[in-house]
């Protein structure tokens, strides 16, 4: 049996027509799917290196401050990076880290590896497209692009911004039978080639220590980064909360599946979780609440900042909702907070101030929480786009798996009524959805959730 595995064509993009010259390894430029296991992007550059006959080599470029990450974010990703680097070594494929300006670096690698083809994974957010944009300017050899993150390929389920999940799910439902399989196993690859640039072990403690990035806000130690933890995470949920994912909007109870921060830093496939979840003896009315999630929600985030580059802005917002806030712009606010009071959890609503404890505390904070958190911004700020771009940084400096697709969706989701209707007018929202704590009293112990993230309580985590 050949020792290529076929990746689905339209999977692929070729970013450049140049033709190929004989010279060194395929290079995998490893970015958004940081992972061994169930990744199409790095099956794909092994079957060019194996059918080619040259080694393969993966790299990654560290960016000395992405998105404002933290050691946080940078921590969790770090460690995931160390396994990525020891499960490839097992299968003969070096890994290479190097830190610094982005385009600059990945091609200073590429000439002095005298690559031969470039291969790299699919993400819609603005920073990595202009690093693929540098990096095209200035690359002499071909260069293809692999959507390893979504089941159905982002440039295939659909040609244009979608209105909301309804237009969307038709289009990915009936393309989940030709995408939705099962992985083939990484190929092994004979001794690694022997320059030394590809044998030297990465010094992550030297990496670490290079990099400047905020320590203000503390790595979490509740979940264990990298594949194997996410496998763990994974099989925690199929096993003992996929049944009662009917329960995913009661903040206080653990039925999530907490794997946002993996599938963020692609350290486990979604295709694979969504493969066990649909093949798992839970009820089908909790795999279906589950897989419109992980499929839907998570491919819409990806359509809206694909086909929406003004993602992280108002101007992105659909024209009902720009027209109804402006109308309401200047409306009373019973209450105005600076990025302070919110980031300290200092507002009069203790509520409000439990959500963001539970966001500075552990990480993560509930799904159900985070429209809520989102929408009284709004409210508490003088502007829509002063609420945007306090939410975007709150949630990009404090969530495990901010600073993604699914963060500036569901932001522009709560203030901007994008994927959403109107609903009933009123002041300040205007027609844009509106959520209240009594709303919120209505689906949950609300005074439970208080007390699990007030101060004086240790918190408990999700
Ligand atoms: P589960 O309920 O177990 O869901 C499993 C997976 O499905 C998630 O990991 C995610 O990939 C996907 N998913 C679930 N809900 C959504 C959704 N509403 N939109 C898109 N995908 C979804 N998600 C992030 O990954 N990063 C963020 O920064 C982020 N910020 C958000 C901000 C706001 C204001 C809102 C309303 C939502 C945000 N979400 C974000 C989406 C969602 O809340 C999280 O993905 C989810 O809570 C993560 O926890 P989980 O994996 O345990 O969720
Ligand atoms: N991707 C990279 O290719 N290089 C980086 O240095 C890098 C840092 C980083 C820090 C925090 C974070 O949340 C994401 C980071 N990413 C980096 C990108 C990440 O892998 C995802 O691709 C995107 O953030 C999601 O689209």
């Amino acid at each position: 049996m050949s020792r290529t595995q076929r990746v689905h064509p339209a999977r692929v993009t070729g970013l450049n027509q140049i033709t190929e010259t004989p010279g060194g390894p395929v290079v995998y430029w490893m970015s958004r799917d940081q992972r061994v296991r169930d990744n199409w992007a790095l099956l794909f550059a092994a079957n060019l290196a194996l059918e080619r006959e040259v080694p393969l080599v993966v790299v990654f470029c560290l960016s000395p401050s992405f998105l404002g990450a933290t050691i946080r974010q940078y921590g969790f990703m770090l460690n995931g990076l160390t396994e990525v680097e020891a499960n490839l070594r097992r299968r003969g494929i070096p890994f290479v880290l190097r830190l610094g300006d982005v385009p600059l670096i990945l091609l200073d690698m590429l000439r002095g590896f005298n690559a031969r083809v470039l291969v790299t994974d699919f993400d819609p957010l603005r920073v990595k497209r202009a690093w693929k944009q540098d990096v095209l300017a200035n690359l002499t050899i071909p260069f293809f692009e692999v959507d390893a993150h979504n089941i159905v390929p982002c440039r295939e389920v659909s040609p244009k911004q979608e209105y909301a999940a309804r237009t969307l799910r038709p289009k990915i439902h009936r393309k989940l039978d030709e995408f939705l399989t099962p992985f083939p196993e990484v190929p092994a690859f004979p001794a690694p080639p022997s320059a030394d640039a590809f044998n030297k072990a990465t010094d992550w403690g030297a990496v670490r220590k290079r990099l400047q990035v905020n320590s203000d806000v503390a790595e979490v130690d509740w979940l264990r980064p990298g594949e194997r933890g996410g496998e763990e995470v994974f099989r925690k949920f199929l096993e003992h909360r996929l049944d009662a994912y009917s329960q995913r909007n009661d903040p206080n109870a653990p039925v999530l599946s907490n794997l946002s921060p993996y599938l963020h830093f692609g350290q486990i496939s979604a295709q694979r979780v969504a493969w066990e979840v649909l093949r798992s003896s839970a009820s089908t009315e909790s795999r279906e609440a589950f897989l419109e999630e992980l499929i839907v929600r998570r491919e819409l985030a990806d359509n809206f900042c694909w086909y929406n580059q003004a993602y992280d802005r108002v101007e992105g917002f659909p024209d009902w909702a720009r027209k109804t806030l402006d109308k309401h712009r200047a409306d009373k606010r019973d209450y105005i907070y600076d990025l302070h009071t919110f980031e300290t959890g200092a507002t009069h609503d203790p509520l409000w101030n439990a959500a963001q404890r539970e966001m500075t505390e552990t990480g993560k904070m509930h799904g159900y929480m985070r429209m809520y958190w989102a929408k009284k911004i709004l409210e508490w700020t003088p502007s829509p786009e002063e609420a945007v771009k306090i939410a975007i940084l709150l949630n990009d400096t404090y969530e495990l798996d901010g600073r993604d697709p699914n963060g500036y969706a569901g932001i522009a989701w709560s203030i901007g009524g994008v994927h959403d209707r109107p609903w009933f007018e009123r002041s300040i929202f205007g027609q844009i959805r509106y959520m209240s704590a009594t709303g919120c009293a209505r689906k949950f112990d609300v005074p439970e959730y208080i007390r699990r993230f007030s101060p004086e309580n240790e918190t408990v985590i999700p």
